[in-house]
């Protein structure tokens, strides 16, 4: 029988710099495979906890702490376990922590270390993760959201909203999608220097030009698509991730770039005029966490259009969810493994998500890392939906690479986009 023989975390970097964990977890049979977990700028306020050292290294953001939970405690019970039942893996973690929220041993630590086992497991098979995870089910690709334009708190820019995406819709396969938003991405770039404006890119690998107001990066979005010489709404369409948890001020929510404050009811009327405008398919986070009065008006007004996807909101956690489906808040949920600490509990969230008729969006973290354990996620649970930056980017591309090899390995694939907003 084989079992997990030694497991032990290191602090490595992520994308923007900072320390975050990677979990190795070796088995009897000698596999070895390990994960890096992401991390988060715009946190939701009940997402789990990612321990941080508090230190002077790294001005606070060390690991070290949660890579000595992995370590000793952690270890210490799970080495002897069968990693093949990842239910029971992640609930010795969860027993062992003791708290809701992982404050104890840091989601940091367990997510890395049920990612790896996963991992592993799927590799000591001799099959791929995707397949491993999701079974002989595991066949949709998903429709990414490519994060062209970024704003918020994803780059020093003027633009109020996090995240402008585009949405390959009508196309036969993922390879194909991802061809034509690469084709607008490059013609985006050229649009923007046109215009005298920076083409730096922001922490999701988007452009994030200094724009006059929340709509110009649309207007921009739009003339990109054409320009590339595909049909805006038809061919390609528009998400937005609003992120307005971080534009929540006195009075309601605060838009720097027009210099102006919404109430809930107005951001609605706002957000309801650019879907009459533009082809905009889904909204994330368009009111902020605490504001579930608001997200009931959004819904009322909204839901019969468009996604309206809870990130913030929901925090990939099985009872906010429920709270949320009992009160028809949203129709749509993000799904990042990290707010809710591991793959078995991420698994829950979809299912309860998917048996309740909410969309399920795969998503990365701004602070990412090399490691595409999403895709084949997204692919194993039939998200139909993923979310993981820019077309550029070395930890926004691995995602999608991914996703290349896993669409040609399956050979049979359903690529949902035509069907997806029908
Ligand atoms: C979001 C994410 C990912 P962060 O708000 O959806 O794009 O950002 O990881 O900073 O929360
Ligand atoms: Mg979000």
């Amino acid at each position: 029988m084989v079992y997990i023989d030694d497991i032990y975390a290191d602090e490595v970097l992520d994308s923007r710099g900072n320390p975050t964990v990677r979990a190795t977890v070796t088995l009897s049979d000698g596999t070895t495979a390990n994960a890096i977990v992401p991390s988060g700028a715009s946190t939701g306020k009940r997402e789990a906890l990612e321990l941080r050292d508090g230190d002077d290294r790294y001005m606070g953001k060390g690991v070290l702490k949660a890579c000595e939970n992995v370590n000793t405690k952690i270890a210490d019970e799970l080495i002897g376990v069968s990693p093949f039942n990842q239910a029971e893996v992640d609930a010795i973690m969860k027993e062992l922590d003791g708290s809701d929220n992982y404050e104890n041993l840091g989601a940091n630590a367990v997510l890395g270390v049920s990612m790896a086992v996963a991992r592993a497991s799927a590799q000591s098979i001799g099959i791929p993760l995707y397949r491993y995870l999701g079974g002989s089910n595991a066949m949709t690709m998903p429709v990414p959201m490519f994060n062209i334009i970024n704003g918020g708190s994803h780059a020093n820019n003027s633009v109020d909203f996090q995240e402008y995406m585009i949405m390959p819709l009508n196309f036969d396969s993922f390879s194909e999608a991802l061809r034509a938003s690469s084709e607008v991405y490059h013609n985006l770039k050229k649009i923007i220097a046109e215009m005298g404006e920076s083409t730096a890119l922001g922490d999701e690998g988007g452009f994030a030009p200094n724009l006059k107001n929340n709509e110009e990066p649309i207007q921009v979005i739009m003339k990109a698509i054409e320009k590339a010489g595909y049909k805006p709404g038809e061919d390609i369409a528009i998400a937005l991730d609003v992120a307005s948890s971080e534009l929540v001020t006195e009075g309601g929510y605060r838009l720097d770039s027009e210099d102006r404050i919404l109430s809930a009811e107005e951001l609605v009327d706002y957000y309801l005029d650019l879907c009459n405008k533009y082809p905009i398919v889904s909204i994330e986070d368009g009111l902020s966490e605490d504001d579930w009065d608001g997200w009931k008006i959004m819904t009322e007004k909204l839901a019969d259009k468009i996604q309206l996807v809870g990130d913030d909101l929901f925090v990939t956690n099985e009872k906010i969810l429920q709270e949320g489906i009992d009160k028809d808040i949203a129709n749509s949920i993000l799904i990042k493994p990290n707010q809710i600490g591991s793959v078995t509990e991420t698994m829950d969230t979809v299912r309860l998500a998917q048996r309740n008729g909410y969309k399920c969006v795969m998503s990365h973290r701004s602070g990412e890392s090399e490691d595409a354990f999403i895709a084949d996620f997204a692919v194993a649970l039939n998200t139909g939906e993923i979310k993981t930056g820019s077309t550029a980017r070395g930890e926004r591309t691995a995602k999608y690479n991914r996703l290349l090899e896993i669409e040609k390995e399956l050979g049979f694939s359903e690529y949902p986009g035509n069907i997806l907003f029908k």
